[in-house]
């Protein structure tokens, strides 16, 4: 199933709507959680009512307009297929619950086999990031560039981190970038980090496992506003996830080196969910 031009226009239309109305959902569920309790999914995983709120009034939304693509949301799942949206309703879930600004909703849009258009919105902020493939990402409507350092000294990476990966491979990255001479940061938002390697706030994010809803958006983001990024589509990164890397150009190696994420060489083309399922069987 390929999507031509005019397709694609109408579906960032709706996107352009949907993360307005997600940071309003997402605003009153934060004014609203500050001093609630919290419930976990599991060790250092949040759920709050508002991640539900969010995922379901987006995929109300798709559905209502567009009920031939497929859906995949972290709380929801789904069945993504080659043409499909993949929604983050609160990214930096730990934040929201402790009543800590830095949290975003994500939204992503993959077809012919590459993501094609993502956004992401810091409500708290009200900071819209959109992109579009082959048309540049924008910051509240205004062009936006990756830095343009080349000066190790000089940087700010951002290392994510989760229970996914092994702790002693978290700490030899963050340990090789330190000796590099980089400071490292980790804000515990890792789709909002990728915005801000987009908006050169930032000159790296990489992480070792993220899922799809994530950073789907973020990576393209970076890819649109002149940066790097490593492989995730083409690992099975859409439903198994995959290690993430997005960097300026002049530092991306350093970033590459400490944390054994290849950059890429060619477009980050899709594994279809058959060949997916045989590579990994
Ligand atoms: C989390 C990210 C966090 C990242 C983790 C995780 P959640 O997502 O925000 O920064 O390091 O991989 O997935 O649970 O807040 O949506």
């Amino acid at each position: 199933m390929t999507i031509g031009d005019e397709a694609l226009a109408r579906r960032e239309a709706l996107l352009a709507e949907l993360v307005c109305e997600a940071a309003e959902l997402a605003r009153a569920g934060f004014a609203r959680q500050t001093g609630q309790s919290v419930s976990m999914k599991g060790p250092q995983d949040y759920l709050t009512e508002t991640d539900g709120q969010v995922e379901n009034h987006v995929r109300a939304r798709i559905a209502d307009v567009f009920p031939e693509d497929g859906f995949l949301g972290e709380e929801g799942g789904g069945e993504p297929g080659v043409q499909a949206w993949v929604v983050d309703p609160i990214d930096g879930t730990a934040n929201f619950a402790r009543a800590i600004p830095h949290f975003c909703v994500a939204i992503a849009f993959v077809a012919n086999g590459e993501v094609q258009l993502g956004a992401i919105v810091n409500p708290v902020l009200d900071e819209v990031y959109l992109a579009r493939r082959g048309r540049g990402a924008s910051l509240n409507g205004k062009p936006i560039r990756v830095s343009a350092t080349t000066d190790i000294a000089a940087t700010s990476f951002e290392m994510g981190w989760s229970n996914r990966r092994p702790l002693a491979r978290y700490i030899s990255a963050v340990n090789a970038l330190f000796e590099a001479g980089s400071n490292v940061r980790r804000g515990a938002c890792g789709a909002l980090g990728l915005a801000y390697v987009a908006d050169g706030r930032s000159d790296g994010y990489a992480e070792l496992h993220m899922n799809s809803w994530d950073c789907l958006a973020g990576l393209l983001l970076v890819h649109e506003a002149g940066g790097v990024t490593g492989p995730f589509l083409s690992l099975g990164g859409l439903t198994e996830g995959a290690p993430v890397l997005a960097a300026a150009p002049g530092v991306a190696n350093t970033l590459s080196d400490a944390t054994g994420i290849p950059l890429l060489s060619g477009p980050d083309l899709l594994v279809p969910a058959d060949e997916e399922h045989r590579r990994t069987a």
